[in-house]
C-alpha cells in the first residue's frame, strides 16, 4: 500500500498543482501616466491681450509713480469684478540706488475657504529703466511682455473661474517690484536680493495663517512670438514633476513647439523666494530664446517692450495650458 502511495504521489502532486492558479507574471516596469485632458474652459486671448494693452496705456507701472498705483487699483478691480476675494498687501521696500519703495502684491483668491490650492503668479510692475537699450536707457520700459503679459492672463483665468466653477482653489498673486533690481555683474555684491521684492515679502509674510498650496505657476515673459519655454533650472530642480506635468499638457494640446523638453539655466525669478522661503513649489515659465546673451529676448529692459512684441498666439499657448492644469487639478487627473 505504502508501495502504491509512493508511486501515485508524483501523479497526484501533478493532478493538483494543475487546479492551481499560475505563478503571478513579473511586474512589467511602470509606465509613466498617460496626460489626460479633463475638461477644461477655452481661454480667450484676445480678452487676454486687451487686459495686457489696459495695463501698458496706463504707461510704466514704477513704484511711487502715478501711472503704478492706478494700474494696481484696475487690477485688484478687475479681479473683484470677476468675484475674486482680494487682498491688497502694502510694503515698503528699499531701492538699490537708495530710497524707498511703496509696493503691493495683488492677491486675488478664488474659493479662498478651499484647502486644496493652486498659486498662478506673475509681477506687474515694469522696469524703471531701459538698461539693455542704446537709446534712452534711463527711460522706464512699457512692460508688455516683461510683467504685463503674464497679468494679462491670470486676469483672464479669473474671468474663466467666473464662468466654469471648479472645485478648487486658486490664488492670482500680481507680485510688485519684481524688476527694480541691479542687474550690474558686480562680483562683489549679491544683487540678487535686489529683485523679486513683493514675493520675498509675501514669502515672508503670507496673506493667510498657515498658508500653502499643493504648487504654483509663475508667468514671466509669456506675450512674445515663437516663445521657447525651456524647463527652467531653478524649477526643474525644485519641482521636476509639477514642470514634467505641465509640459505634457502643453504637448498634448499641441504646443510642443514652444515647451520644449530641453533644461534650461536656472533664473533667480520670484519663484525662486516662493520656494525657499515659503517652501511652496512653484515653477516659472519664462522665455529664453537665447537670441541675446543673457538669453532672454531681444526686447528685453529695451523700449522695444512694447504693446507690438506682443502675440496673442503666445497668450493662448500659456493661458490653455494653466487652465488646462488647473481642471486637471481639480478633476484629480494632474
Ligand atoms: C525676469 C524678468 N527678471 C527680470 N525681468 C528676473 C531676473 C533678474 C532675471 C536678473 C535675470 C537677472
Ligand atoms: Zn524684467
Amino acid at each position: 500500500m505504502l508501495r502504491q502511495v509512493l508511486i501515485l504521489a508524483p501523479l497526484l502532486l501533478a493532478l493538483a498543482c494543475k487546479n492551481d492558479p499560475p505563478p503571478p507574471a513579473p511586474a512589467p516596469p511602470a509606465l509613466p501616466k498617460a496626460t489626460v485632458l479633463s475638461p477644461a474652459p477655452v481661454f480667450n486671448a484676445d480678452s487676454a491681450y486687451a487686459y495686457v494693452k489696459k495695463q501698458v496705456d496706463f504707461g510704466p507701472r514704477v513704484p511711487n509713480t502715478p501711472a503704478h498705483k492706478k494700474c494696481g487699483a484696475w487690477i485688484a478691480q478687475t479681479f473683484r469684478r470677476h468675484g475674486l476675494s482680494v487682498i491688497e498687501q502694502n510694503f515698503k521696500a528699499p531701492h538699490y540706488k537708495g530710497g524707498e519703495m511703496n509696493g503691493v502684491n495683488i492677491i486675488a483668491q478664488y474659493k479662498p475657504e478651499a484647502k486644496q490650492r493652486v498659486i498662478l503668479a506673475a509681477h506687474w510692475d515694469s522696469r524703471f529703466i531701459a538698461d539693455q537699450d542704446k537709446v534712452n536707457p534711463d527711460k522706464p520700459v512699457d512692460g508688455a511682455d516683461d510683467g504685463a503679459s503674464g497679468v494679462g492672463v491670470l486676469l483672464e483665468i479669473a474671468r474663466l473661474l467666473k464662468d466654469n466653477p471648479m472645485e478648487l482653489g486658486v490664488d492670482l498673486i500680481c507680485f510688485d517690484v519684481e524688476d527694480q533690481g541691479n542687474d550690474s555683474d558686480d562680483e562683489q555684491q549679491d544683487n540678487s536680493r535686489t529683485w523679486c521684492l513683493g514675493a520675498q515679502h509675501w514669502a515672508e509674510n503670507l496673506h493667510a495663517p498657515n498658508y500653502y498650496a499643493q504648487y504654483g505657476i509663475l508667468l514671466d515673459m509669456v506675450g512674445a512670438a515663437n516663445p521657447n519655454f525651456e524647463k527652467e533650472g531653478v524649477s526643474m530642480q525644485a519641482a521636476p514633476n509639477i514642470v514634467n506635468k505641465v509640459w505634457n499638457i502643453a504637448n498634448v494640446l499641441g504646443y510642443g513647439n514652444a515647451f520644449v523638453s530641453t533644461r534650461g539655466a536656472g533664473i533667480t525669478d520670484d519663484h525662486y523666494f516662493v520656494i525657499t522661503k515659503a517652501n511652496i513649489p512653484m515653477i516659472d515659465i519664462i522665455n529664453r530664446p537665447g537670441v541675446t546673451p543673457s538669453g532672454f529676448v531681444a526686447h528685453w529692459h529695451t523700449h522695444n517692450d512694447k504693446m507690438s512684441a506682443i502675440d496673442k498666439n503666445s497668450l493662448k499657448m500659456v493661458g490653455q495650458t494653466c487652465i488646462q492644469a488647473l481642471s486637471n487639478t481639480a478633476a484629480g487627473t494632474f
